[in-house]
């Protein structure tokens, strides 16, 4: 007992500094002192944002094989391709606070760790690939350019870049909804589908309502979120009402209406029973993803185990060659 005083006052000194710089608006680096709540804070979020990257892959390559034309093919592959490079960004990112990136896709695989809820719904037409882009990468922005701005600095640093990306994504998924809204009737009808069946699920996306968040406070004071979930739902929601008028799709919510007081369209109640059941794994597509991903990685293994040979093959050469 004794001997755990002096650690004890070191660390109330450390967490003291390390709250100051918090407060004072300075980037938390790997190397930097920083309490291990705040590191496994990062790591379950980091990896679960790089998780929700990967399984984020697989409803749209679904689409890949029948993408209406070449132009279409190409774009929607480089969007899938653009989300690997994302999740691998993520994983990297969180290695830099001491976890072994095979230790956090064991995770994955083994339902231990979560990914975003939306990625268990199924694409059922190609206006799911038009709607993916405007409202999942929309709502993917919304979050993501404020943490660009987190504590951290290896996950913001990875935001600024992530979100130049998905802003492109989301042009390609709004052009083809523009595209499909202002086509046949039949082509509309399947644009106006995908929006009802996308919306409240992409609403739920940015998280439970801030009564029911309860990492928002701390992950609030350390400056990692810098805005509530119920906040940028709110921002999305505002950003989006306009977009859908502009291309004349309807928004399937009979509450949806525009508050001039307070400058924001308030909306009808969310289903979070439909959300907490997703999250817990009874989503229309949670095991079939999971499967997907375990599939990937045992046909993956020959890959891993090449990669590690080769690295042992050269690196005695290389530190011969350095020396
Ligand atoms: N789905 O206290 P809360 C993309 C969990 S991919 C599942 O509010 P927090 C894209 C939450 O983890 C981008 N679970 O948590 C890719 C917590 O459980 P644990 C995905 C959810 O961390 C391909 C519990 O509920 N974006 O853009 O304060 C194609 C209580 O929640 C969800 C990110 O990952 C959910 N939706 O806030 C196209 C952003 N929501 O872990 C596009 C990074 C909550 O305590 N993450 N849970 O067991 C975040 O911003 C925050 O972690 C969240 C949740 C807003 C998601």
């Amino acid at each position: 007992m004794q001997q755990d005083a002096p650690k004890a006052v070191d660390d109330a000194a450390l967490n003291a500094r390390f709250e100051a710089r918090i407060e004072a608006g300075e980037t938390i680096e790997p190397k930097d002192w920083m309490p291990e709540r705040y590191r496994t804070q990062l790591i379950r979020m980091m990896s679960q944002h790089a998780h929700s990257e990967i399984v984020g892959m697989l409803p749209e390559g679904n689409w890949i094989t029948r993408a209406p034309s070449l132009k279409r093919k190409m774009s929607l592959i480089a969007k899938v391709q653009d989300e690997a490079g994302h999740g691998l960004y993520i994983y990297c990112g969180t290695e830099t606070l001491g976890v072994d990136r095979a230790e956090l896709v064991d995770q994955l695989l083994t339902g231990k760790a979560k990914y975003s809820s939306i990625f268990n719904y199924p694409t059922l037409s190609w206006a799911d690939m038009g709607v993916i882009g405007w409202f999942v990468d929309g709502a993917a922005i919304v979050n993501q350019t404020v943490l660009a701005k987190a504590s951290y600095g290896p996950y913001a640093r990875a935001m600024i870049r992530i979100c130049k990306e998905e802003n492109f994504h989301k042009k390609q998924g709004y052009e083809i909804m523009a595209t499909l809204a202002n086509g046949t009737p039949a082509q509309k009808a399947m644009a106006q589908d995908a929006v009802n069946r996308w919306w409240w699920p992409s609403l739920m996306m940015l998280g439970p309502s801030d009564a029911n968040s309860p990492n928002t406070a701390e992950l609030i004071k350390w400056r990692v979120k810098r805005k509530t979930n119920d906040e940028l739902r709110q921002r999305f929601i505002d950003l989006t009402v306009p977009q859908a008028q502009a291309v004349d799709l309807t928004l399937p919510d009979p509450d949806l209406k525009y508050n001039e007081e307070t400058g924001h369209w308030e909306h009808g109640p969310i289903d979070w029973d439909e959300f907490w059941a997703v999250v817990k794994g009874n989503g229309p597509c949670n095991r079939e993803r999971l499967q997907a991903r375990r599939d990937a990685h045992e046909k993956g293994a020959w890959v891993r185990e090449a990669a590690a040979a080769y690295a042992a093959k050269h690196q005695p050469a290389s530190a011969s060659n350095a020396a």
